[in-house]
């Protein structure tokens, strides 16, 4: 086989969905990966963490094999690379036998709603996913998962005041003269937006940051707001305080397409500046400027990100955010507007994909009950112990995601998960801390390894993901893996015999041009081929040589037609149709004096959630950071904690030991530290031990940002983590 040049997509979860071309060498063996230089938004360039991805690929710790705990080994944290010892090797066909007896079992004893499958977006190709997984659920009539964990209140907010999930196009923030970065880590999780933030402020730009952190792109920025955690809608409500008493919005833009302005501004009204620098620290005159430069600059736009909404008050924040664009009318100009997440633009045909309708063939005979994936700890735990909740879970099937690192409350979660009498599966790429806890391992392809088409959270491109090499091993994708799944139940659908290829052609909908939504028009695998990978949506306007605005006029998807300032529709399911500060029930306005200090688990900025956690070259990356809590210095000093020092950081739910960082990356009552895999951290668990399973106002998301901690020096023998009895 001659050398060769594939292209495929970074499926990593990250706004950027970056094209990647791979070298692969005359043995099959990929060489090579760079950003794909004809990409409008890769541009050439991979983050630091994918330029390192073949560490990743041919790493020696890859999962190879089915795997299936040894009889008698309790479930339970293994050391690092020590699965052997609790593990053996199995077939795939053994695997895929007991599985299915298993879960047949399961369904037959208990119910199907029994069985609860966990995914979120290990890979976000369209059909690993969400495809023959869910098809394969649906008809089991297994619990439905509510895939909460992320994205769903931000996405809910911007739905209820637009409509729907659009924002600014990447490429336009070059245009932009005012760019506020809105809990927006760019540096760190979006670098391919960074580029055009770079050439607007070589044009005179200037960026505002809005983070309790000292990111890297708070530390660029012409001016850091470290505005305290989870008061950003007291901020965004104030903010219309001032544009409107100043006269600083667009009348005409809001006579025209919004609804319930005269509502908004007697909301507004008691959010005086005054009151709003209490609430988030700032000075009152700097909130009066910020109004000022927000409402004067055009074209400006705001990159928020989905840090805003992890707290109580995470989907009103979101909401009043999402709201300033509408009253300046900044949507009107090339390069204003506000981007939370570009996806709703990819029209995928997913009643094709994931056959919801499947349900009603089930056993079931009706649709699933919903399990929200925030409270994973209360479902294994605590479902099923009141009659009106369904089943109680005995059988778990984790795929794209590792819950016991990255669900709150993690010493509930795992002790769910050490159930015995829970039957659990991990399909992973990876032995993380999650398949510790399992009954059958099952090995994963990267998408290096299996082909897929993908869109975006953060552009608007379409993308063909080509097999460039050979799975390692026995290493087989989450379409293969539940296609078999499906056939060995026994499921008479065709559908769980389709092919990647038959179900990327049903994604894009190319074989009935009547379903398809109008923006994939024309987009085939075939012209996605010939286009060398890449394909920009089909925007109306753009066909007409005009420029693509998501929200410079109406009509608007909403209920009204209209911008949503008042919104009838959470009205009517008991919410407050306008957005509101309320303070988190952790957090600083909640005077809790037990634990006075705020706490942020952040994302690392070379890991992907845990994913990455357990590369030497990344760990590399981070080192300095791994086990770290970044400290003001005078709360440290209070404390009598110097640089360096072992400290064990702690609330009710658990104690975590970690190393002080005295650097002035937080503000006097914040600490913060950063997501990685239990196993590596010095104690055995991570930041999740200490964040709770309480849900935000909007979609049932979790409060990963509002979380009450002490701090203390520690002691020889205090100095390792515990928790998991509350
Ligand atoms: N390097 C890297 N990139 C990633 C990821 C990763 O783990 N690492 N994760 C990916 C994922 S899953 C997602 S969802 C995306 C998007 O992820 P984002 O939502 O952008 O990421 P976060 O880091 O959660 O939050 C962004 C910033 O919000 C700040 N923040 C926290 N609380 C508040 C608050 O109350 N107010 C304000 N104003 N700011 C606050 C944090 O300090 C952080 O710097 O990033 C993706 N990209
Ligand atoms: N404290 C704290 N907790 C957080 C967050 C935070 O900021 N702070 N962020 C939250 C957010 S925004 C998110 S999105 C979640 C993310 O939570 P998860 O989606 O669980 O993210 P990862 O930790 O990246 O785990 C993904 C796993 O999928 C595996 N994987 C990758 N590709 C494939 C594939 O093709 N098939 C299979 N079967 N597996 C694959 C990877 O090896 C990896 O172990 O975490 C949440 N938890
Ligand atoms: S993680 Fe994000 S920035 Fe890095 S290569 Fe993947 S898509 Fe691009
Ligand atoms: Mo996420």
């Amino acid at each position: 086989m001659p050398a060769k040049t594939v292209h495929a997509v970074c499926s990593h979860d990250c706004p950027d969905s970056c094209g990647v071309l791979v070298t692969i060498d005359e043995t099959g063996r990929a060489t090579r990966m760079r950003g794909d230089p004809s990409h409008p938004v890769t541009r050439g360039f991979l983050c630091g963490k994918v330029a390192k991805y073949l560490d990743r690929v041919y790493s020696p710790d890859r999962l190879l094999y089915p795997m299936r705990r040894r009889a008698g080994v309790p479930k339970g944290s293994l050391p690092h690379r020590g699965e052997a010892e609790a593990f053996e090797r199995i077939s795939w066909d053994e695997a895929l036998d007991t599985i299915a007896t298993r879960l047949a079992a399961v369904a037959a004893a208990h119910g199907p709603e029994s069985i609860l499958p966990y995914s979120y977006a290990g890979t976000m190709g369209v059909l690993g996913y969400g495809s023959m997984d869910r098809r394969f659920f649906h008809r089991l009539g297994a619990s439905q998962l509510d895939r909460t964990i992320c994205a769903q209140t931000g996405g809910e907010a911007l739905k209820s005041v637009y409509g729907r999930k659009l924002g600014t196009d990447t490429e336009a923030f070059r245009h932009a003269r005012l760019i506020i970065a809105w809990a927006a880590n760019i540096h760190g999780n979006n670098i391919h937006l960074w580029p055009f933030i770079e050439e607007a402020r070589r044009n005179g730009a200037k960026l505002i940051v809005i983070d309790p952190f000292a990111t890297r792109t708070a530390r660029a920025a012409d001016w850091h707001i470290a505005i305290n955690p989870g008061t950003d809608s007291a901020l965004a409500l104030g903010l219309m305080h001032v544009l409107i008493r100043s006269r600083l919005y667009d009348g005409e833009y809001v006579e025209q397409w919004t609804q319930g302005f005269g509502k908004l501004r007697e909301r507004v009204a008691a959010y005086t500046p005054e009151y709003v620098a209490s609430l988030t620290g700032m000075l009152p005159e700097d909130i009066e400027r910020l109004a000022r430069e927000y409402g004067t600059t055009k074209p400006a736009v705001i990159r928020v990100n989905y840090g805003v909404q992890r707290s109580d008050n995470g989907g009103a924040a979101v909401r009043a955010i999402a709201m300033l664009p509408a009253l300046t009318g900044a949507w009107k100009h090339l390069g204003g507007g506000l981007q939370l997440s570009t996806s709703g633009a990819f029209g995928w045909d997913s009643e094709v994909l994931e056959r919801p309708d499947l349900m009603l063939a089930s056993p079931l005979g009706r649709p699933a009950r919903v399990v929200n994936m925030a409270v994973l700890g209360n479902a294994l735990t605590e479902l099923g112990s009141k009659a009106e909740d369904g089943p109680r879970v005995h059988a778990l099937f984790v795929y794209n995601s590792n819950p016991a690192a990255i669900a709150p409350d993690q010493g509930t979660v795992l002790r769910g998960l050490a159930r015995q009498d829970l039957f659990t599966v991990v399909h992973e790429q990876f032995f993380t801390d999650t398949a510790d806890y399992a009954d059958i391992v099952l090995p994963a392809t990267t998408f290096l390894e299996h082909k897929d088409v993908q869109g975006a959270y953060g552009h608007y491109y379409v993308q063909l993901s080509e097999q460039a090499i050979e799975p390692p091993g026995q290493a087989r994708s989450n379409v293969w893996l539940f296609s078999q799944l499906g056939q060995r139940m026994g499921f008479p659908e065709p559908c769980f015999r389709d092919t990647v290829d038959d179900m990327i052609a049903q994604a894009l909908r190319v074989d009935d041009a009547d379903r398809q939504d109008p923006w994939l028009a024309g987009i085939t695998p075939e012209s996605l081929h010939a286009a060398g990978g890449a394909q920009r949506l089909q925007f109306a306007a753009e066909r007409h040589g005009e420029k693509f605005l998501p929200f410079a006029e109406g009509p608007f998807p909403t209920p009204s037609g209209r911008i949503e300032f008042y919104s009838e529709a959470l009205a009517a399911q008991g919410m407050d149709p306008l957005p509101a500060f309320h303070a988190a029930a952790e957090s600083r306005h909640t005077g809790s004096g037990a634990y006075p200090l705020e706490f942020l688990p952040r994302k690392a900025d070379n890991y992907t959630n845990s994913t990455f956690a357990n590369i030497p070259a990344h760990q590399e990356l981070e080192s300095g950071h791994g086990d770290v809590l970044e400290m003001h210095p005078d709360d440290a000093r209070v404390r009598g904690i110097a640089d360096g020092d072992a400290v064990d950081v702690f609330n009710a739910r658990g104690s975590l030991a970690l190393r002080a960082h005295v650097n002035g990356s937080v503000r006097r009552g914040v600490v913060a530290a950063r997501l990685g895999w239990n196993k590596l951290s010095a104690g055995g668990h991570n930041v999740n031990l200490l964040t709770s399973q309480r849900l935000n106002d909007l979609g049932g998301g979790p409060t990963f940002y509002s979380v009450v901690v002490e701090v203390r020096k520690s002691t020889a023998s205090s100095h390792e983590s515990s928790g998991g009895a509350v």
